[in-house]
Formats: C-alpha cells, sequence, structure tokens
C-alpha cells in the first residue's frame, strides 16, 4: 500500500516543522505537538438545543446508532467520534487524565466518575464515514439544563487555550435549529469563533416542519423553501442552510430496518393518514399490534410512516433508499467533504502557522524560527490559509468593512476570474484589468484603516492583486 499523496499545503506546512526540528531537540519536541495537529483530521462539532436531533444526525453519519439519544447520562457530555480500531470509549478528565469507559455495542450505559469531571468522551470506531472528519456531539445549549450548557461551553472556549489537553479543537461547526434560530444560539456561535466558511445551519427534524405530516403543505417541501430564506436570513453566520429529517437517515444508514417492519407498514396502506394517527395512540388492533405500529413510529415517525407505505409494498430495501432520498443527508454529506470540510482543513492549517507565530516571539532560536513562517506565509501554496486567517480577523474586527468582503470572495473562488468578482471564463486582460483597478483601490483603502486587522489584510490584498494584475 502506498500512502496518497500529500496536498500541498500539508507538504509545505511538513517541511516547515522539518526545518523546525532540525534546529534541536527542544523544538524538535514542538515540531511532534504540532505535527499531532497536522496529522489528525479536522473536527466537526455539532451544535444546537437539547432536542435539536443532533445525536440522531451523528449516528446517521457514522452510520451506526452509537450516540445515545435516549436520556442517559451519556447524552450529558461531550462525545469525540474517531475512527479507528478497536472500537474503545475513554473518558477524558477535565485533568487531562483519562478512564476506560464500558460501552457495550459502541452505546455507554454508565459513566465512570460523576459528569462534571468529564472533559469529553473520547470514541474510537472503524468507520469509513469518518475518516476525513471526527465528528464532536455535544448536549446542547440553553434552554432546560443551564449545567448542559457550560458544559459545552467549558470545552468549546474556555478549555480551547487553558486546558489543551482537554480541549477538543473543533475547526467547524454543524448548527442544528428545527425552526428559526433564537438570538441567543446564533450569538453562542459567535462566541466559538467560526466563520460563516466554517459553519453549516441545519434545519433539523424537517419531516415535521410547518403543520408536519398531516399539514396541506409536504413538509420537506415547505422546509427547503424556508431553508433558502434562512440561509439567506443568516449568512453572516452560515455558509448555507440544508434542511434534513435525521431521523429518516439514522433509521436507513443504520440497517434497522427490517423485511417485516416493510411487510407491517405496507399492510397500514389503505388507512387514511388521520385514521393512522389515531390509530398510533390507541391499543386497536387494526393493521397491526400496537407494539409493532410503535416500533415502526419510532424508525420512521409520523411522516414516514404516512408516506412511506405505498414504498414499503416494494420491499425492505426500496423503503431504505427512499428514507435516504427523503433524509437529505446526501447532500450533507456533499457539503461536508467538499465545503465544509475543505475549510475545516484550512482553518487547522492556519492554526499550525500560528502556533510557529507564537514560538516565533517565544522561543531563544526565535529568529530562525520567524524565517520559517515567513517562509510559509509568502508560499503560494498557503495563499487560501494566509487569506482566511485574515478572514477570521477581519470577521471579529469589522464584519462590515468592504475588506472583509473582499477577503471572502478570494477565498470561496479558487480561480483568479471568481475571486475578483468577474463571470466565469473572463478574458485574461479583463482579469488584469479588474485587479489592477482593485489594486488602486486597496492603495487608497491602506491611507485610512480603520483597525489593525484591516491594516494587516490590505497588506495581503495588495500583493494578491499585485500578482494577479501581472
Ligand atoms: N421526526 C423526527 N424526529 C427526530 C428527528 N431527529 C431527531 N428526532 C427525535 O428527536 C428526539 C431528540 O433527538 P436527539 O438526536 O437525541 O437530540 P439532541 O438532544 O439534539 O441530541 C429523539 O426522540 C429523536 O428520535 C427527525 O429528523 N425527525
Ligand atoms: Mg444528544
Amino acid at each position: 500500500m502506498t500512502a496518497p499523496p500529500l496536498d500541498p499545503v500539508r507538504a509545505s506546512l511538513d517541511r516547515a516543522l522539518h526545518a523546525l526540528a532540525a534546529l534541536g531537540p527542544e523544538p524538535a519536541a514542538h515540531a511532534n505537538r504540532i505535527g499531532a495537529i497536522l496529522w489528525s483530521p479536522p473536527r466537526i462539532v455539532i451544535v444546537g438545543r437539547l432536542k435539536a436531533g443532533k445525536s440522531t444526525l451523528v449516528n446517521a453519519l457514522v452510520g451506526a446508532a452509537v450516540a445515545e439519544t435516549a436520556a442517559l447520562e451519556a447524552t450529558s457530555v461531550v462525545s469525540v467520534y474517531q475512527d479507528g480500531a478497536p472500537a474503545r470509549v475513554e473518558a477524558v478528565l477535565r485533568d487531562g487524565s483519562r478512564r476506560p469507559v464500558d460501552a457495550a455495542r459502541g452505546q455507554v450505559t454508565a459513566l465512570p466518575v460523576p459528569a462534571d469531571e468529564i472533559a469529553y468522551l473520547h470514541r474510537w470506531l472503524p468507520s469509513a464515514a469518518i475518516r476525513d472528519h471526527t465528528l464532536v456531539d455535544t448536549p446542547g445549549l440553553a434552554t432546560l439544563t443551564a449545567e448542559n450548557e457550560a458544559r459545552t461551553r467549558r470545552v468549546l472556549i474556555d478549555g480551547f487555550d487553558q486546558t489543551r489537553t482537554a480541549s477538543v479543537d473543533a475547526d467547524a461547526a454543524v448548527f442544528l435549529f428545527d425552526s428559526t434560530p433564537r438570538a441567543d444560539e446564533v450569538d453562542f456561535l459567535r462566541q466559538l469563533g467560526f466563520t460563516p466558511l466554517t459553519t453549516l445551519g441545519v434545519l433539523s427534524r424537517a419531516d415535521g416542519f410547518g403543520e408536519g405530516a398531516l399539514g396541506a403543505r409536504d413538509p420537506l417541501a415547505h422546509a427547503a423553501e424556508h431553508s433558502v430564506a434562512l440561509a439567506d436570513r443568516l449568512r453572516g453566520t452560515v455558509m448555507t442552510v440544508l434542511p434534513i429529517a435525521g431521523l429518516l437517515a439514522e433509521t436507513s444508514h443504520t440497517g434497522a430496518l427490517t423485511e417485516t417492519d416493510a411487510r407491517a407498514l405496507a399492510a397500514l396502506g389503505p388507512i387514511a393518514p388521520l385514521d393512522l394517527i389515531d390509530l398510533l395512540d390507541s391499543d386497536d388492533p387494526a393493521g397491526a399490534e400496537p407494539q409493532v405500529r410503535g416500533r415502526l413510529l419510532d424508525l420512521l415517525g409520523e411522516y414516514g410512516m404516512i408516506h412511506g407505505r405505498s414504498v414499503a409494498a416494494g420491499g425492505a430495501a426500496a423503503l431504505n433508499d427512499w428514507l435516504v432520498e427523503r433524509s437529505g443527508v446526501p447532500q450533507l454529506r456533499r457539503v461536508l467533504a467538499h465545503h465544509l470540510g475543505a475549510f475545516a482543513a484550512v482553518r487547522r492549517a492556519g492554526r499550525i502557522v500560528r502556533e510557529l507565530d507564537q514560538l516565533a516571539y517565544t522561543h531563544p532560536a526565535r529568529d530562525q524560527i520567524r524565517g520559517i513562517v515567513d517562509g510559509l506565509r509568502s508560499d503560494p501554496a498557503l495563499r487560501e490559509v494566509v487569506l482566511f486567517g485574515h478572514l477570521e480577523a477581519m470577521l471579529e474586527a469589522d464584519p462590515m468593512s468592504p475588506v472583509t468582503d473582499e477577503l471572502r470572495r478570494l477565498i470561496e473562488n479558487p480561480t483568479a476570474a471568481g475571486g475578483l468578482g468577474l463571470p466565469a471564463g473572463s478574458a485574461a486582460d479583463q482579469v488584469r484589468a479588474e485587479a489592477q483597478r482593485k489594486l488602486s483601490w486597496a492603495h487608497g483603502q491602506k491611507l485610512s484603516t480603520a483597525t489593525a486587522a484591516e491594516d494587516a489584510a490590505l497588506v495581503v490584498l495588495i500583493h494578491t492583486y499585485g500578482l494577479l494584475a501581472r
């Protein structure tokens, strides 16, 4: 087996770390520590209110029922899901020490110490679905329990630079809400320090959206429409909003559905939707035994039961395919792989540059380390990483500045024309002229910058436009 080729960003960072290690045994120890960040997959944290459907979505993405969704003790602590064999669970305590945790088929039934002594549960399971990014399930914010919120904050914010060992170090976030997110949820998300490029919005429980399964409108279509409006309204917070029915995906992706289930569902076919819902609350054995109907409801929800009946006549495999398609999860996976995951990797690379920067200030070999960092910053392979760092700083300092928009467009559009706001396929001389125009604009801005972040960002913009103008 040969190792996959390094992408250019990682290759550059790897070279820089080797140069650092060559400075002596002590710098080599730092290189090893920073290298561990480089070689572990980016972490994507799932945040949202209690009962928003976070753990259900984690199960769907992992393809196994590993995240507890019942009101167990384990639902109140942060869990980190990482690809690895053998499947096992460790509790990382707040002092950084680790304890093994009993887990039967991945499910944690009891914690080895009280929940507030635990920073997070570290769970390994062999799953290709989490090979490229580690998933972090959180207990949920606000409402109901102030304690859960403190636990989520502790790991994600305070834990971030204070207790490095116990911190989760997430690179991107999936933000779940089941209608319109509340102001306090959006605030919390901003405090986590993610940018719109590293935050994906999910309109969860889309199968029950609006008037629900019995309403005049199809809830999934209604949710899709609402998602577009929300994406526009939350443009400063999320990259986009996707409607997701996590329950349907959990059932189909974990292989829970049997041929018996499909037959039982199909047998309910002749019953009118309203009568079917009434029947779910009664002991009447019509169509199927109450406990069979209860199981179907747990697996499919009201929407899946009402609309899945005709599909179920074609068997469990057909029903499974229908659930996958209706859930919206294939689309979510694509965004995770190509957009959110990609920006998470960019952000992680930026963290490595910042770690090196820190050393260049504090280490006795600061001059050599400064040389290594300067080399990285001017490396064309790291152009996006450097721009991204400035975008993060600008979103913090002055999100409304036109400089922020310029940075965002350059990062989101890999082509020269797109980065300058020109249509794809613009002629080379048009691209040069536009770059020249923006160069003059940036020089003008540089005369009266509002913040230090803007001043630093303009230096990089001027350099970038200068390259494009040639
Ligand atoms: N109908 C429906 N129910 C869902 C969906 N996602 C989650 N649920 C249910 O909502 C409840 C809370 O889900 P859970 O994933 O534990 O929420 P968490 O607190 O955010 O982790 C569970 O009973 C789930 O079965 C969904 O997409 N559709
Ligand atoms: Mg949960």
